[in-house]
């Protein structure tokens, strides 16, 4: 039996070990330049370019056809998305999953809306790998990565929501907030799967012990936690030193935002996958 995973490149995984893995990239369209959310995008580049462009920058989900071919000839897959309230990615992969049934009605495809981004979705992809090792039925294996999406979070901390407001991700009253100087914004994905803005700190030393307080109060209690960064490792370093300070068993991971999160993350953002009790 062929399984695979597939999610799109807001899951910020390029590659996954141990299992048949895709990455379906999102793009990133500034005037004459296109940036394509894939391993060998340079990020820092694209940061840098935007910075320098007066122009208008959008994004765009990935199509259909990009999910029929991410899902490839594997006979069971498992696709998980950004979430459904922010981007059309959902949307296509659903559509994809529909076209690949009529073609292929021996084969199974799941697609799950995270509600969420980032490091959530790799929890979800974790859970997913250790299912399909255990060698689960399809169904089981979606019904307990469903359980379990109810006991994961995504928080966040922000110090531009710029990229955010232009396109029309968040309100403006909410990204006039963050756009003060050293005020960073936090936040979680909502149970609809939007941006909820939760609390503010100024300066960083501040800003980890809010993100302390913040994970602890939304149930954190010693789980998984996936942080990406956006060029912010020393913040990324410090929580995770926080939280082992407090957990020191906890398996905690650091990794690097992929161009999607990282243009609407902006530079400092940090994005915390994590598991409740
Ligand atoms: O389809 C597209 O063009 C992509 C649009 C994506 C918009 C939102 C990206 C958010 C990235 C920012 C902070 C976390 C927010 C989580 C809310 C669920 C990361």
């Amino acid at each position: 039996m062929k399984h695979k995973i597939v999610l799109d490149s807001s899951g910020n995984l390029h590659a996954f070990s141990g299992v048949d893995f895709a990455s379906v990239p999102l793009k990133i369209i500034s005037g004459d330049r296109e940036f394509v959310d894939s391993a060998d995008c340079d990020v820092a580049d694209m940061v840098k370019h935007l910075k320098s462009y007066k122009g208008k920058t959008t994004t765009a989900c990935p199509g259909v056809g990009d999910f029929l071919e991410a899902f490839g000839d594997a006979e069971n897959v498992y696709c998980v998305t950004i979430t459904s309230n922010l981007s059309g990615a959902y949307n296509a992969a659903r559509l994809a999953a529909k076209t690949y049934l009529e073609k292929h009605p021996d084969r199974k495809v799941y697609v799950f809306d995270s509600l969420s981004t980032a490091g959530e979705m790799a929890l979800l992809a974790e859970k997913l790998r250790d299912l399909i090792r255990e060698k689960l039925a399809f169904d089981k294996i979606v019904e307990q990565v469903k359980a379990y999406q109810q006991k994961t979070r995504l928080m966040f901390s922000l110090e531009s929501l710029h990229n955010l407001a232009a396109n029309g991700r968040v309100p403006g009253a909410v990204a006039a907030v963050a756009g003060i100087l050293g005020i960073r914004l936090i936040g979680k994905a909502s149970d609809a799967g939007t941006l909820q803005p939760t609390g503010k700190a100024r300066g960083e030393k501040k800003l980890i012990l809010e993100l302390v307080r913040h994970l602890k109060e939304m149930g954190y209690n010693g789980g998984k936690v996936r942080i990406d960064h956006c060029d912010n490792l020393n913040a990324a370093s410090t929580l995770k030193q926080q939280l082992l300070c407090l957990f020191p068993a906890a398996d905690i991971a650091i990794g690097v935002a992929g161009a999607l999160c990282s243009f609407y993350a902006e530079q400092g953002g940090l994005l915390i996958g994590f598991e409740v009790a």
